[in-house]
């Protein structure tokens, strides 16, 4: 459907914009309620006068020096005479929830205003989207009404560090790229067959033994609790929030490095062969660190108390160091465990994390153990139309009362193929994925008895075994991560004209030349015209 404006006679306007009709903010993700208006917008420049709160204020005055090269006032300095402003109002009696926002833009004046800080965080970057150029080598901010607030409350982007490993620094820009879509959780999925990622007193040959080697013999490494807290640190300045995964019982032939008496000896099924033999890095050999891709071989002893007296000791101490609600315990592709014990483990690992006083989350295996502490937030990561057990495994969760997070890996898995030629990335989720792909899914249309309500939010996962560098992140990450933030924050499809395809990917096409000004490799994905 193309909107009636976009043959609109004032090219200009439209070079602008990045070829986005004048009716359409460039926004992403879509705002619950935007509108263009028609008159000319705020011109901006280093007389203009940022007042209110000053993180939000030093917010956007960096996201305008890194897109537009332009130094505006520092925040709290002394108004020019007649200098237009731009104000970050906190208004505690507001009504909406802490992250929601409203943005008003005119000729003389623009003013975001919150209840929260999230929400004043949220919307000095919608402000940032809505700066454009004013044709004569200046700088506006687009003249608009919005009101906006999330759909979901668990906004979501997980990365593998175990895979791979990547440093304090690249996790922090992550967290940055992230939260400017306004994601709110950064979940780390700290520990794998092929590394443990975290330092921790109680057990530290884990780190000592099990941390030093990654796929495909690339250099590991592991976070210290000063590291950790860093990274926990900088998450909370961006309103992010970190979930750590400790993956268990399978995932965890690093484990046996450190503690051999934990591990039973490996499973090696069909499926442990073919993924070994199809990407390479060989099949597992007890006491050696693993660097191949091979998924579901290894397990912890389910049956020994020995096993429960090592959880107890990384679980206590990852709740201590972790301020945030929940710790995820895995529980995915336990190949090698067998189904009653699986059970028996799950019921005792969710119920230490809840005595812990955390929530447990785990992957939607988890549910088909039948057995679960009832406050486990459960993560489905089958398809978008379920093939396998996939879906009655998530919907137990809900049954016993809990939530979901919603993964779909042909729609939210960041680390599937866009390219099939390219080296990087997978393939399992049946087949390659699209742009169009990652955008066009409901997350209530998924799985039967889980609507709105039984959806915490969504997640988009970065599983590592192909991504080396931080510009392999974005190789995969961009732009599909933006289509999963839409999904997480926007109302649902048919909300309104520009909650589709063509309107994002318009407001994509727009969103090019910031994304090159903050340095981020995106992929020119040839379903998008970039600029
Ligand atoms: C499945 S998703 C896995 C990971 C792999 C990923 C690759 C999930 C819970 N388990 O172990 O890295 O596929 O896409």
């Amino acid at each position: 459907r193309v909107p009636p404006t976009r043959h609109s006679p004032s090219g200009c306007r439209r070079r602008q914009n990045g070829g986005v009709p004048h009716s359409t903010l460039p926004l992403i993700p879509l705002p619950a309620s935007a509108v263009a208006r028609e008159d000319a917008g705020l011109r901006i420049g280093e007389a203009t006068h940022l007042t209110g709160d000053p993180d939000a204020a030093a917010t956007f005055a960096d996201l305008v020096a890194r897109r537009c090269g332009l130094r505006l006032a520092a925040p709290g300095s002394a108004p020019a005479e007649g200098a237009d402003t731009i104000e970050f109002r906190r208004e505690h009696a507001r009504p909406g929830g802490h992250e929601s926002y409203t943005v008003t833009v005119d000729a003389t004046s623009a003013v975001v205003a919150s209840p929260g800080e999230a929400g004043l965080f949220y919307g000095a970057q919608t402000l940032a989207q809505l700066v454009t150029g004013d044709g004569e080598g200046g700088w506006l901010i687009r003249a608009s009404e919005i009101a906006d607030a999330p759909r979901f409350a668990y906004r979501g982007v997980m990365l593998d560090v175990a895979r791979h490993f990547f440093s304090v620094e690249t996790v922090c820009a992550y967290i940055d790229r992230a939260a400017a879509l306004k994601f709110n959780h950064l979940h780390l999925h700290l520990t794998d067959d092929q590394g443990w990622r975290i330092e921790l007193a109680s057990r530290p040959e884990l780190t000592a033994r099990a941390s030093a080697t990654a796929i495909g013999g690339d250099p590991g490494g592991f976070y210290t609790h000063a590291d950790y807290a860093a990274i926990v640190a900088h998450a909370a300045s961006r309103h992010m929030t970190v979930v750590p995964e400790v993956d268990v019982p399978s995932h965890t032939h690093a484990i046996g490095l450190a503690y051999p008496d934990l591990a039973e000896p490996p499973v090696i099924s069909d499926t442990v062969r073919e993924t070994a033999a199809q990407f390479g890095g060989g099949l597992p050999t007890p006491g050696v660190p693993y660097t191949g891709f091979a998924v579901g071989f290894s397990s912890l002893k389910t049956r020994d108390e020995a096993t429960y007296d090592f959880l107890a000791d990384v679980l206590g101490e990852l709740a201590a160091m972790t301020p945030g609600p929940y710790l995820h315990i895995g529980g995915d592709e336990c190949l090698g465990t067998d189904p009653a014990d699986f059970a028996d483990f799950i019921e005792r690992v969710t119920e230490m994390v809840a005595n812990l006083g955390k929530t447990p989350m785990a992957w939607h295996e988890a549910g088909a153990a039948g057995r679960i502490a009832p406050s486990t937030i459960g993560q489905y990561w089958g398809l978008v139309t379920p093939t396998d057990d996939s879906a009655a495994a998530a919907q137990a969760f809900v049954r016993g009362g809990s939530q979901l997070i919603m993964s779909p890996a042909d729609a939210v898995y960041l680390d599937m193929k866009r390219d099939p030629e390219s080296p990087l990335g997978l393939l399992w989720a049946d087949g390659a994925t699209s742009v169009q792909r990652a955008y066009e899914w409901e997350p209530t249309a998924v799985l039967d008895g889980v609507g709105e309500a039984e959806i915490l939010g969504v997640e988009a996962p970065l599983w590592t075994e192909t991504v080396r560098t931080f510009d392999d992140i974005d190789a995969l990450a961009f732009p599909r991560i933006a289509a999963a933030a839409e999904a997480a924050w926007s109302p649902a499809t048919g909300s309104s004209p520009d909650r589709t395809w063509e309107s994002f990917r318009m407001r994509l096409a727009a969103q090019g030349a910031a994304w090159e000004a903050a340095g981020i490799a995106f992929d020119r994905s040839p379903e998008i015209d970039w600029p």
